[in-house]
């Protein structure tokens, strides 16, 4: 076929679709329905490069599939339409972001078109539109109006609670709240005035107000969620990020903390984004202590997860931030102390984390009170303590804790056996020579019982408390961003919070004259200065990337719903997603927070489920191949990579598209591409100048990405997704090659062949199949549908190749076989098999509402087989036997054929071992001679 009469059926089939609005999908309670999620894209302006259909291309093959079987597919696309980049080049431009985004998505939008997706156009979403976010901007005011009751185990209206202080304090209030709670009485409550009430609810609902450090980075002029940074600097730019303490809307996941553990386990996910959430999430099991501090009235509070180490506490750490410094430290300390918090706070979180080989710490010149033995620990702060996990202080134990014990050898300070002084505990060998010995090596059994001993005289004393300590911190949800939902919240007169009443929203995004912070670092919407709820001001901080992509799915099932977020039928119909796949990079940023939605809005009545995600697939990522040249340092000469050795080179990335099979370089093309190789001069090998490549990420800066537009329009879009699903297992990571298209091409030609001469006459014949004929394409559909149910994508591709060779060896051109053959390759390659079907074969009714093919048995059921033996562990030949035998009949067989008496060779046989339908082994001494 011709590259123009493939994109002439492809554009006939992708206007038919739309106009017949083959795609859009009905609630329809008479089939089983199913869900098929993509994770939608932020629609950058680089389009799509060939890595990023893969996944779409994975769900768009399993919706077919699951629609030919029966099934009432649910299969949308969106855009996750806020978000930094478009914000940081309407900084840079001026360009309003609405502009720059509806541009991309367009492009986007074209580029998916093509590829053939089944998408049911009228339930496209897009985050930024005003009649979306008006819902998560809804979301958010049920979350403010809710506060997470411990005794129930799920959120409950504010309401509720407020009920409670009125009558009796908060005594009796079994919440999961702020840490700085008060206890307040029921008089308390009354006597406060209304600001006072508003604050006190903060430390309870779940999306609330208050101070905490933050991510702050300058650079960008906002504060960023611990998954939007990396190794101390911002995931996008790359700029330092500090801590900096804020008053910021934050969302209290951590009350979920327990429920989003426990959930994992009935999902089927990847084992390793189920752990990467349970590290997240870093629930760890143990005690906070009080110590008294000596001649205060101070107590510290520290946790630790090792009570059992209690005896070999020689000395206190605290954060340098925590609250208790100021009033603890001595007159004669305080310079020193001043001195160093003041170091501290300039350092970046990224320099406090580089385990620095300088261990820096100050002594207090406090003392705290051994509770056991009552002796005196001096009391230090130090930068490796964090303020804001456990309680910001630690019971240091340098004979069971590595970085304690840097620490006392840093500023000699005692190390103690840490079993010394607990009666029935045998002293373990932890310290040995000075060297520090694993505790490890401290008999499990021991340590449980050295931890109980330990607590109980504690808990007795009222000194200690067990309790849990997780590792995941209250979202921040406020961004001094431009281009993101408002929160829908104001400020009364006297500064107290109140969100926008449900009848008032959407809260919509008003224009500004600048996207940039304004230079008192206020947000960019505190421009907006006419934009006001009533005469109120509204909170000038927008949601963060993951506000609007933390219900989307929920949206798809009745997205024009101007009512609700979602209607209880359609969710009643449609449910969980059952299929979600895209990248593993978001199993602690999206994935978590949609699963924290999802449980709240159960909570609060919306859902009757509360996982979103049954199935979560992380497709691997396509890998590019990038072209790299070498420059010679000191004659500034381009030399071939074969000739580089010896030589002092910079290596450069050029464009992957002017190096052909053999790494040779175009240098013509080259020169014309860029002013640096214009006139250089070029050192080639026997007249060609090659090239080395590497296999690494797609992106633009190393020219190495590949833009399936280019591909689909020589090839077609058909071709394009069989290459992609060939490329090897969905799940792995694979490496791309424009070259191995042709395989999926001529594929596809003979299958066309198989159905039309040269000059595109029909050739189908309503002939009786033949035996042969009939076993070829129903062992196709035996091991295409199970592998196609599997997702085993590429192994369903090559059963579907052997077949199509079979059927063109035997000149079979019946539509009995073609038909099912067909039907077969549908969902990998949706418009050379709706063409065929209905104008080779006549038929009116699309392909993909005529059902799947299931294997016949019988056509299957062969009466003989190959049997594989294996003598002496090794596979030796195999041999054809008749179903049905006896073992002793099998035996006689097996031992007259030649080529296992050749392997025997007179040796003497020891086992004989027949697994029918499988193998066949055999073990023999060795011959005597
Ligand atoms: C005494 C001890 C002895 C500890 C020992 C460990 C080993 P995970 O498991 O990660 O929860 N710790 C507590 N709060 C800290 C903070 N704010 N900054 C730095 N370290 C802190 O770790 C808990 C352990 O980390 C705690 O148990 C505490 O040290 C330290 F042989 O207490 B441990």
């Amino acid at each position: 076929m011709k590259t123009e009469s493939i994109r002439k059926i492809e554009d006939k089939w992708l206007a038919r679709w739309e106009n017949e609005k083959h795609y859009s999908v009905k609630l329809d309670t008479s089939l089983p329905k199913y869900y098929c999620l993509d994770m939608f894209p932020y629609p950058s302006g680089a389009g799509l490069h060939v890595g990023h259909p893969r996944g779409y291309i994975a769900t768009d093959v399993y919706s077919r599939f699951k629609r030919m079987a029966g099934f009432n597919v649910l299969h949308p696309m969106g855009f996750d339409s806020f978000g930094l980049p478009a914000e940081q080049y309407a900084i840079e431009t001026g360009q309003h972001p609405r502009v720059t985004t509806d541009k991309n998505i367009a492009t986007f939008k074209s580029q998916l078109r093509k590829l053939g997706f089944c998408y049911d156009p009228d339930r496209e979403i897009k985050t930024s539109d005003a009649q979306y976010y008006h819902w998560t901007q809804w979301i958010f005011s049920q979350l403010f109006d809710s506060w997470y009751c411990l005794d129930t185990a799920k959120a409950l209206p504010v309401s509720a609670l407020i009920q409670r202080l009125e009558q009796s304090g908060n005594a009796g209030v079994n919440a999961w709240s702020d840490s700085r709670t008060t206890s307040i009485s029921a008089q308390q409550w009354a006597a406060f005035s209304p600001l006072q009430q508003s604050e006190f609810l903060m430390n309870y609902r779940l999306a609330y107000r208050a101070e905490s450090y933050v991510n702050w980075c300058p650079a960008l002029g906002t504060v960023l969620a611990n998954d939007e940074i990396k190794d101390g600097f911002s995931e996008r730019g790359g700029h330092p990020v500090q801590k900096k303490m804020m008053k910021q809307w934050m969302l209290r996941i951590s009350a979920y903390a327990d429920r989003l553990l426990e959930g994992l386990d009935s999902l089927d996910w990847p084992e390793a984004l189920k752990d990467m959430q349970r590290n997240w999430i870093g629930k760890s099991q143990g005690a906070e202590i009080d110590f008294q501090v000596a001649d205060s009235q101070t107590t510290i509070k520290v946790f630790t997860t090792r009570p059992d180490t209690f005896y070999g506490a020689t000395f206190l750490v605290l954060a340098p931030e925590h609250d208790a410094v100021e009033a603890i430290t001595s007159s004669a300390c305080k310079p020193a102390v001043a001195n160093y918090c003041e170091q501290v706070a300039l350092r970046s979180e990224r320099e406090r984390m580089a385990k620095a080989e300088r261990i820096t710490g100050q002594f207090t010149g406090a003392y705290a009170v051994h509770p056991l033995t009552g002796e005196n620990l001096p009391i230090w702060i130090a930068d490796y303590v964090l303020a804001d996990y456990g309680t910001g202080a630690i019971m240091a134990v340098p004979s069971g804790d590595q970085r304690d014990f840097n620490f006392a050898q840093a500023f000699d300070l005692p190390v103690v056996h840490i079993y010394e002084g607990a009666e029935q505990a045998a002293k373990p060998f932890l310290i040995n020579d000075g060297r520090l010995v694993n505790s490890a090596q401290a008999s499990g059994m021991l340590r449980a019982e050295a931890t109980e001993w330990i607590l109980q005289r504690l808990v007795a004393t009222g000194s200690a408390k067990r309790t849990f300590n997780y590792r995941i911190r209250d979202a921040i949800f406020g961004r001094q961003r431009y281009w993101g939902e408002p929160i829908p919240v104001y400020y009364d007169e006297q500064g107290i919070a109140h969100v926008v009443p449900e009848q008032d929203l959407p809260v919509t995004l008003p224009d500004v004259e600048a996207f940039l912070p304004t230079s008192e670092g206020e947000p960019p919407l505190e421009r907006a200065r006419s934009w006001r709820y009533g005469g109120y001001k509204y909170e000038t901080t927008t949601m963060p990337g993951w506000a609007g992509s933390s219900w989307y799915f929920l949206r798809y099932m009745d997205p024009s719903n101007s009512r609700e977020p979602v209607s209880k039928q359609a969710l009643a119909y449609w449910q969980a997603v059952d299929l979600y796949v895209g990248g593993s990079e978001h199993a602690t940023g999206h994935l978590l927070y949609s699963r924290f939605w999802t449980h709240f809005l159960k909570d609060r009545g919306l859902l009757s489920f509360s996982e979103p995600f049954k199935r979560v697939l992380c497709q691997g990522m396509i890998l590019g191949v990038s072209a790299i040249i070498y420059r010679d340092k000191a004659t500034h000469e381009f030399v071939s990579a074969d000739l580089k050795d010896g030589r002092d080179v910079q290596p450069l990335y050029v464009d992957i598209s002017m190096v052909n099979d053999k790494n040779q370089v175009d240098i013509e093309a080259l020169r014309t591409w860029r002013q640096a190789y214009s006139e250089g001069s070029f050192v080639c090998s026997k007249g060609v100048f090659l090239c080395d490549r590497l296999s690494e990420k797609m992106s633009k800066s190393k020219y190495n990405v590949v833009n399936p537009d280019d591909l689909i329009d020589v090839y077609g879009a058909d071709t394009f997704r069989l290459h992609e699903m060939f490329l090897g297992p969905i799940d792995q990571t694979a490496i791309w090659s424009t070259q191995s298209i042709d395989g999926p091409h001529k594929f596809l030609q003979k299958v066309w062949r198989l159905f039309l001469d040269e000059q595109g006459g029909v050739i189908v014949d309503d002939l009786a199949p033949s035996d042969e004929e009939l076993k070829a394409v129903h062992t196709a559909i035996a091991k295409v549908g199970r592998a196609t149910e599997e997702m085993s994508y590429n192994t369903a591709i090559a059963a579907l190749m052997i077949c199509v060779n079979q059927l063109s060896v035997l000149h079979c051109h019946k539509r009995g076989v073609l038909e099912l053959l067909l039907k077969l390759l549908h969902p990998y390659a949706p418009f050379i098999t709706e063409e065929l079907w209905a104008e080779a074969l006549g038929h009116s009714q699309s392909i993909l509402d005529c059902g799947y093919p299931m294997a016949d048995e019988g056509v299957l059921y062969e009466a003989q087989f190959e049997c594989p033996v294996s003598i002496n562990g090794k596979l030796r030949t195999r041999i054809m036997l008749p179903r049905g035998l006896t073992d002793e009949a099998v035996k006689a067989q097996v031992l007259e054929d030649a080529t296992v008496q050749r392997w025997l060779s007179g040796g003497r046989l020891l086992k004989f071992i027949f697994v029918p339908d499988r193998i066949i082994n055999i073990v023999c001494a060795a011959n005597a001679d």
